[in-house]
């Protein structure tokens, strides 16, 4: 018996800083049907899916910006999706900006089950960028203004019939990610992203940005035998140019599908979840082969400490 499921990402074109919820929760349904004809169970969806990119503004006051967060998920506006998908017996993750009762600022998504019950939350870890505005940047990447860090970590959820974790656009840059999430045996694990293709600290990068978009969710797949969903909001965004390159890749770390275009788009793949154990019992059979008594203990610093 094996255990395949249907695994898509939802790739977003742009979202321009008018669109409504509700165009936007349009747009996802519209995807939600394609994933229905293509039998998918589970549907990732990116970062911050509902607006546009709205760090990339400087705000002085911090609330400026509280139009483009969620109170509470689901809403008035994104019940419709959470409708249809429950209809279409669908399970998907959305990511959203989040605002607590108490005030916290998240970059969040949440995982929905086939069923409607909503079985995980998580909050970004890695917040990039900058918090002040810095204005000989062409366009801003101010995460680090509108979004606290999580200490929540990278927890795994039992659903789909396997082991699901989740992951948001930078943590997808560090080994840290996947490996917390292997160590509690992963088998899917599902990152949307908004990666603009200009990076200002260093634009000798721009032309790699595709490249180390592989790298790294192929690396993290192989080194712990789990399929990754890397799910884009792609194209130019009010003339910002991000990365769209959606893809699904495997626990042998090769990529199985991918997006073609950059704008609304499903790539689907049928996935066998027991794959996994053939990298997770063999190379990387953590309980045998890995050793942490042998490596630096540096896991719980805040710097990394350099010799
Ligand atoms: N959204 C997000 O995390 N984007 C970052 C851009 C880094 S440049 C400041 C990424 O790692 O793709």
């Amino acid at each position: 018996m094996t255990r395949r499921i249907t695994l898509g990402a939802g790739q977003l074109g742009p979202i321009s800083k008018d669109e409504s919820r509700a165009a936007v929760v349009e747009r996802l349904i519209a995807l939600l049907h394609q994933a229905h004809h293509a039998g998918v169970d589970l549907l990732a969806f990116p970062e911050l899916a509902l607006t546009t990119f709205f760090p990339r503004w400087y705000t002085e006051d911090l609330c400026g910006h509280d139009h483009y967060y969620e109170k509470e998920m689901p809403n008035a506006a994104t019940q419709p999706l959470f409708d249809e998908a429950l209809r279409l017996k669908i399970g998907f993750s959305l990511g959203y900006a989040e605002l607590t009762p108490d005030g916290h600022r998240y970059n969040t998504t949440i995982l929905v089950e086939r069923d409607g019950s909503i079985v995980g939350r998580y909050r970004k870890v890695h917040i990039p960028g900058h918090e002040e505005d810095e204005a000989l940047r062409p366009f801003q990447h101010l995460e680090r203004r509108y979004f606290e860090e999580s200490s929540e970590g990278f927890n795994v959820h039992r659903c789909f019939d396997g082991i699901v974790g989740m992951a948001t656009c930078n943590d997808r840059r560090w080994p840290e990610t996947y490996r917390e999430m292997g160590l509690q045996g992963v088998e899917v694990i599902l990152i949307g992203y908004n990666t603009p293709i200009f990076y200002a600290p260093d634009p000798g990068q721009n032309a790699l940005a595709g490249f180390h978009n592989q790298l790294v969710m192929q690396a993290g797949a192989y080194q712990n035998g789990t399929w990754v969903i890397g799910v884009a909001k792609g194209g130019i965004e009010e003339g910002v140019e991000s990365l769209a390159q959606s893809s699904i890749i495997a626990p042998s770390g090769q990529v199985v599908a991918q997006a073609v275009s950059n704008g609304d788009e499903l790539v689907s793949v049928i996935a066998d979840l027991d794959w996994c154990a053939n990298y997770k019992e063999t190379l990387f059979n953590f309980a045998r082969y890995r050793r942490p008594e042998a490596y630096q203990r540096i896991s719980n610093q805040k710097g990394v400490m350099l010799p």
